[in-house]
């Protein structure tokens, strides 16, 4: 049987880092629009997408701060656009689905369970921060949950699984996280197949060793059996090893500065299309094929882009 071709997600700002700890990483409209477009032109078929504002790249939930750069990105390429639905530890489920709801994507993610989920130790290694909200926002990491009710992931299932028929990305940071899954899609929340982003590396979740993927992966086989599809998201210095080794696998990759600012150990990422490309080469020195835009459409069952609302 062919093997099946990889699908590239970029995740290319997200809510983790900072200005000061990358000038790659892009908060204006033009900055997140054309790292997309290059990310998308350099291989990845599916934009995984936060706002900020952009006057000084703080986290943003503003539906039309996303509007400002989805139409640009629509425009220019025929990548798969997923909206986060879990940009901010401190607002409500409501607020983080906005911008999903206002642009119903074909896509967009769905975080499966309350955690941990801190970044503080980051801020110890700047001094001389860019902007006055960033330290505080680094350092409070350590006091806040990530709140992912049964509750809450119902409420996203419904309202924008139902009319808006978007398709999640089921970031499972633990394998808990698996079983709140399976107990939902037995609840007829989602239907089969799932698609689910494997995490690595958070504070909060579990860590980023392969022996961890290889059960989080039998956890699902078991859970799932034929029924999902599946990436793989290494946070920080193990993105591009967790990469390789889920490609290898059979599994999809996440990479973006969202993740990870780095291209190696101690080297800052020029951009998010230089994770794209030097993924794209490993996946392709491997001998496997990566998934244009349609074929990710294909494969994962989407809506299409014509069901967008931007
Ligand atoms: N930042 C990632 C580890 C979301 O946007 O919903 C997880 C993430 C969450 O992408
Ligand atoms: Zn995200």
């Amino acid at each position: 049987m062919a093997r099946k071709k990889v699908i590239i997600t970029c995740a290319i700002t997200g809510a983790i880092h900072t200005p000061t700890m990358s000038d790659a990483l892009p908060y204006t409209t033009e900055d997140i629009a054309q790292q997309a477009i290059d990310a998308a032109d350099a291989g990845a078929a599916v934009l995984h997408l936060h706002a900020r504002h952009p006057n000084d790249g703080s986290v943003s939930l503003d539906p039309e701060h996303f509007m400002e750069f989805l139409p640009k990105i629509k425009a220019k390429t025929n990548a798969v656009i997923n909206i986060s639905t879990g940009g901010s530890l401190v607002t409500t489920i409501d607020d983080r689905m906005a911008p999903a709801k206002r642009a119903s994507p074909e896509m967009c993610s769905l975080n499966m369970g309350s955690m941990n989920f801190s970044f503080h130790p980051l801020a110890d290694k700047y001094t001389d921060w860019k902007h006055d909200w960033e330290e505080a926002y680094v350092r409070n990491s350590d006091g806040y949950i990530f709140r992912n009710t049964f509750a809450d992931i119902a409420k996203v299932a419904k309202e924008l699984g139902g009319d808006h028929k978007i398709k999640f990305e089921h970031e499972c940071y633990d394998v808990g996280h698996l079983y709140n899954l399976k107990f939902c899609m037995a609840s007829g929340l989602f239907k089969a197949p799932v698609f689910i982003q494997f995490i690595f590396g958070i504070l909060g979740g579990i860590g980023a060793d392969i022996d961890n993927l290889i059960f989080m992966k039998r956890t699902a086989d078991r859970l799932f059996g034929d029924d999902y599809q599946w990436s793989v998201l290494g946070a920080g210095a193990s993105q591009m090893q967790l990469a390789a080794t889920a490609a290898s696998m059979g599994g999809n990759v996440r990479v973006g500065l969202e993740d990870s600012l780095f291209i190696e150990r101690g080297k800052l990422a020029a951009s998010n299309a230089e994770q794209v490309a030097k993924v794209r080469s490993i996946i392709e020195n491997l001998g496997l094929e990566i998934a244009t835009p349609d074929e990710a459409r294909e494969m994962l069952a989407l809506k299409g882009a014509d069901a967008v609302t931007f």
